[in-house]
């Protein structure tokens, strides 16, 4: 079911640059011109450039970069996820919200999307820097039945889809390092969180967090020499809910390959654009430190760690040092 306002975007768009009048639309849509007008004025609070014209009507001069409801549907090509949108100027953290609307019991496919977070959050409670309309800060609610053993390749998952989105929108190539980040030239552009709401033989939620520099010019000084952006990279802006749409449509696929497949047959793409295969890292977890040379992922999507001992290791969480 779509709305008045994304039809009115629709007809616009049918239009391009000719103008469309007061009249048709109300016509159109079956209502009053004082209402057409009314729906235009949000549209434009939205982001969206209109023009209007006397006896021509009203014209579509291209979307302001914002990531509103609107903008992110219109063109969508997904069938669960992203139909039903929480959108927020600014929020604590998307997370958090959705988490909330997991217990309210929001459908599967829900997104929760930003401009902005004030308390934007990483893994084991590291913030995550989150500035107003320039980056990528959602959290999307999947509802898989699954036990939540099979959980742990929702990150692998989503960081294929993101990284294939980044390379189709922006035209660079990331790289994947296990398991939660991108990387353009040894420097990140976006991170996963991955977190779950499960009992114990049973997933409620899986609530992944994607967080991406995508048209950042600058980092405050401790990201500076860690952090960059696909505008930084590519020399050019990116429009975020292209990309968005993107990942959505790709996360959609390959959560239906693992539902039905399990993560092997996802594996070898995840693996053509993963960094670490071969290379002598450290693996910082919980437990310590394992250093050694990476192996690859398992079929389950656990890092193999060959020890300088010559030990196997298997790493189910850490932070990767190369
Ligand atoms: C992550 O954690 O990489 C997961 C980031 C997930 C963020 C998303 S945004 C939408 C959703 N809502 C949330 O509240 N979070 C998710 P981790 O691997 O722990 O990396 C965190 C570390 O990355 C920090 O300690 C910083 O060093 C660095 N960092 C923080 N902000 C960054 C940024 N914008 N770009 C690059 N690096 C950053």
């Amino acid at each position: 079911q779509i709305s008045t306002r994304e039809k009115i975007i629709e007809l616009l768009t049918e239009a391009g640059d000719g103008f469309v009048s007061g009249e048709t639309l109300a016509k159109k849509l079956n209502c009053s011109r004082a209402a057409v007008w009314k729906h235009m004025e949000e549209l434009r609070k939205e982001g969206f450039e209109l023009e209007a014209v006397r006896k021509k009507g009203y014209r579509i001069k291209g979307t302001g970069d914002k990531v509103t409801k609107n903008e992110i549907r219109y063109g969508l090509g997904t069938k669960r996820l992203a139909r039903n949108i929480h959108y927020r100027e600014t929020i604590d953290s998307t997370q958090r919200l959705a988490h909330q609307l997991v217990q309210e019991g929001c459908p599967d496919g829900t997104l929760v999307i930003a401009e902005q977070q004030t308390g934007g959050r990483g893994r084991l409670r590291r913030s995550w820097y989150s500035p107003k309309y320039t980056g990528i800060w959602m959290s999307i609610v999947l509802r898989p039945d699954l036990p939540p053993q099979m959980a742990p390749p929702f990150t692998l998952i989503a960081a294929v889809a993101v990284a294939q989105a980044i390379e189709e929108t922006a035209g660079i190539v990331p790289e994947i390092k296990w398991p939660n980040d991108l990387l353009i030239g040894g420097k990140k552009c976006a991170g996963i969180l991955t977190e779950l709401e499960a009992d114990t033989d049973r997933i409620q939620a899986v609530i992944t967090g994607i967080g991406i520099n995508v048209n950042e010019t600058d980092f405050p000084d401790p990201l500076k020499s860690i952090a960059t952006s696909l505008s930084l990279a590519s020399g050019k802006k990116v429009k975020r809910a292209l990309l968005i749409q993107r990942i959505l449509e790709k996360l959609e696929k390959y959560e239906e390959i693992y539902l039905q497949n399990g993560f092997a047959p996802l594996k070898i793409l995840w693996e053509s654009y993963a960094n670490v295969a071969g290379k002598k890292i450290t693996a910082h977890t919980l437990k310590g430190d394992i250093s050694g040379s990476a192996v690859g992922i398992t079929d389950d999507g656990v890092l193999q760690l060959e020890g300088e001992d010559g030990q196997m290791h298997a790493i189910y969480s850490a932070d990767i040092e190369i």
